[in-house]
């Protein structure tokens, strides 16, 4: 068994979580804050058979979509360029898609 972990755009969470249960797997959803942009994205644990991960990440980046988001001004500055460093306007970051990390599940219990 695996665990997938993916983090998802908020805007793609119901489509990505929805299209997941259509094909009977179990979701859980959790809100969740990406550590550059600050912003507010989900992260979905999906536990899965492993003869069904292949199309589970599948129906994860079908879902996802990638999307230009500007950054705001200053903490991304810092971010890259170091402290103190301070950008006029943000700048421009293509997001996700999906990020998805496939973990082994060393054991699983469900009653
Ligand atoms: P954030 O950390 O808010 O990152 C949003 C987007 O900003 C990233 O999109 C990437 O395009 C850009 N970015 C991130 N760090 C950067 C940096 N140091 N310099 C320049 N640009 C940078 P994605 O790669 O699609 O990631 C979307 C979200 O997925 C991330 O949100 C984070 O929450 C998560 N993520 C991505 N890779 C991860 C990893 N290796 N470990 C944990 N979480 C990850």
């Amino acid at each position: 068994m695996k665990l997938i972990v993916a983090i998802v755009n908020k805007d793609d969470t119901a489509a990505v979580s929805g299209a997941l249960r259509k094909k009977e797997y179990q979701v859980t959803k959790i809100g969740t804050t990406g550590g550059f942009l600050q912003k507010g994205n989900t992260t979905l644990l999906v536990g899965v058979e492993d003869d069904r991960v292949d199309d589970a990440v599948a129906v994860i980046k079908s879902n996802g979509h990638r999307r230009v988001v500007r950054t705001g001004p200053n903490l991304p500055a810092e971010l890259m360029l170091g402290p103190g460093a301070v950008m006029s306007d943000g700048v421009d970051v293509t997001v996700g898609g999906a990020t998805v990390f496939v973990l082994n599940v060393e054991r699983y219990e469900h009653e």
